[in-house]
């Protein structure tokens, strides 16, 4: 008879998963059948993942036979493989967007785009400005111009330095007791940031937990952590790009917050915000109620979901 037991995901790299049961963490496998989502996914299992594992007697690993349901998932299209999906993580309370003005140069795309990942699950997302050290006057101007809009939308936004450790503690008390998961784009200073909550946490645990045993310091897959305050961090490879072939346009519509609270209004109940008449979201931005930027970055997602769907077309004959 083998023993099962109810764990946590935290790691997974499509081929072996770390669990955590209580402060253990158990290396599986998936053995056999196990049931997953319709969605097409490069890696089935996500960090965060409820699971049952089967332990087994004569082996090493253990296996994992189930995936609990899942509260909510962040999912984004695979970099690599376009038509798949790929799972950022699931079961998470919220996720801390961590951004900088410069280096490297925020564009305001991103902020955007990321967002619509969080939004189906209406995950909150707090936008953490990092590298406050070097901005100047006008950067600052710039700063809060940003935080207005999106605090406006229903968005948190922080000012932080981990050079200098503005904000840190803010951080830590909306990740405290929670699971958060952190993104952002490659060079924003994620790594540094969480090394200022809990110094070592990163590189302590890829020691422990990597099969090798040489220790890997750039993310590769997400893992979680547990933090001593209380609560666990899930620490996500550094995004490039963030593409929405598995969006329709209505998606991109219903995802943009504002623009969907206003939509009720619009003439056409199915109103995509573009060239129909009596469009409440093009009178919202022409009143300067919704911000312009927004509503461009909106279109350009738009154009790029059509194009997108053209190509997925053509690829699938
Ligand atoms: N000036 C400044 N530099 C920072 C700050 N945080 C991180 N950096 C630097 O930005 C670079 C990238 O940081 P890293 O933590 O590796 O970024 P990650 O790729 O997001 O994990 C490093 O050279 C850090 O020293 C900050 O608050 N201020
Ligand atoms: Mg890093
Ligand atoms: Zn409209």
């Amino acid at each position: 008879m083998s023993e099962k037991l109810t764990g946590v995901v935290t790691k997974s790299t499509g081929s072996w998963y770390l669990v955590r049961i209580g402060t253990d963490i158990i290396q599986c496998r998936v053995k056999g059948k196990i049931k997953l989502d319709d969605l097409k996914l490069t890696n089935p299992i996500a960090v965060g993942d409820q699971v049952i594992i089967e332990m087994e007697p004569k082996e090493d690993v253990a296996s994992i036979v189930t995936i609990l349901p899942r509260k909510n998932y962040i999912v984004r299209q695979s970099p690599r493989k376009k038509h798949l999906l790929h799972f950022m993580a699931s079961n998470v309370d919220q996720v801390l967007l961590i951004v900088t003005l410069k280096n490297p140069n925020l564009k305001l795309g991103f902020i955007d785009r990321f967002l619509l990942m969080t939004e189906p699950y209406s995950i909150p997302v707090v936008i953490v400005f990092n590298k406050a050290d070097i901005y100047n006057e006008e950067d600052m101007k710039l700063f809060n111009y940003i935080k207005t809009i999106y605090k406006n939308i229903g968005y948190q936004v922080l000012l932080c330095s981990a050079e200098t450790k503005l904000g840190i503690d803010d951080c830590k008390n909306i990740l405290k007791d929670k699971t958060t998961l952190v993104s952002g784009q490659s060079g924003v200073g994620k790594s540094t940031l969480i090394n200022q909550i809990q110094p070592r946490l990163l590189i302590k645990t890829e020691e422990i937990s990597d099969f090798s045993g040489k220790g890997q310091h750039t993310t590769t897959f997400a893992e979680m952590y547990t933090l001593d305050i209380g609560g666990q961090i899930i620490d996500s490879p550094g995004i490039k790009t963030l593409g929405f072939s598995h969006f329709d346009k209505k998606d991109v519509a219903h995802n943009f917050k504002e623009f969907f609270t206003i939509s009720s209004e619009c003439k056409f109940a199915d109103c995509l915000h573009m060239n129909e008449p009596n469009c409440a979201v093009k009178k919202a931005v022409e009143s300067g109620k919704i911000a312009e930027f927004r509503y461009q970055n909106y279109l350009a997602i738009i154009d790029e979901v059509e194009n997108q769907n053209y190509w997925e077309i053509h690829d699938d004959v």
